[in-house]
């Protein structure tokens, strides 16, 4: 996005967020490495991946988001990985993104180069504000429907408290949760300025064309906006 209504929305300087984040994730499925999905993803059309890997161990860890960085390099594609500052500057990421219960932002912000993006989990506007005084780039709001991919997920949020919630931030909101082709229309028309997303494209049959179609429908839905 860098018409003139993104600078208008956002009037601090900002780095490039994109606007489909596909998460890579090898627990709903077992298919495809988190490389080989990082490879779909994009071939669909994906603007950023984040990889996000759980279990094991530090050293298989950054393992796998090696391999995803070498994917995304080889691309021209931001990899974000989360929950981990040392594995996002280990691989040579373009950044990481934060939960709750992860490293505060601001420690994130002493942690990783300036130019490194920070995604900020945040589900109330105490927190979005605070993640964004504390260095965020971005937010990731959620989840907005039912997700099945995050045991202990919250309640979904809803449209309405999504665009409450992007009235308030002053970054790009990542919207999260149950996101599917069919509803990321109105995700984006509520006002998240992107989408992150699992299982609408990891447990997907073709996961190429579930990012297409994704893709597809954002640009729909930014067309309709006029961003
Ligand atoms: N954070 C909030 S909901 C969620 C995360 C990581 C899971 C998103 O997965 P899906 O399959 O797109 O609902
Ligand atoms: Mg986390």
């Amino acid at each position: 996005m860098s018409s003139a209504a993104s600078l208008t929305k956002f009037p601090c300087p900002m780095k490039k967020i994109g606007e489909l984040h596909v998460i890579t994730d090898t627990t709903i499925q077992s298919r495809f490495s988190h490389a080989q999905l990082a490879e779909m993803a994009i071939e669909g059309g994906a603007d950023t991946i984040q990889f996000r890997q759980k279990d094991g161990s530090t050293r298989e860890i950054v393992e796998s988001a090696q391999a995803v960085q070498t994917v995304c390099g080889a691309h021209d594609v931001p990899l974000i990985v989360n929950d981990r500052a040392d594995i996002a500057l280990a691989v040579g990421a373009a950044g990481a993104h934060f939960g709750q219960d992860d490293l505060p932002i601001a420690s994130g912000r002493r942690v990783l180069p300036s130019g490194m993006i920070i995604g900020a989990s945040a589900r109330t506007e105490e927190k979005i504000l605070e993640a964004i005084s504390a260095g965020a780039d971005y937010i990731g709001f959620g989840p907005v429907y039912q997700t099945a991919s995050k045991p202990n997920a919250e309640l979904p949020k809803g449209l309405e408290v999504l665009q409450r919630m992007c009235e308030t931030a002053h970054c790009p909101v990542i919207a999260i949760g149950g996101i599917a082709a069919e509803t990321a229309y109105e995700v984006i028309r509520a006002g998240a300025h992107g989408i992150a997303v699992i299982s609408a494209v990891c447990a997907r049959a073709d996961p190429v064309a579930a990012t297409q179609h994704l893709h597809d429908e954002i640009q729909r839905a930014k067309a309709k906006i006029g961003v």
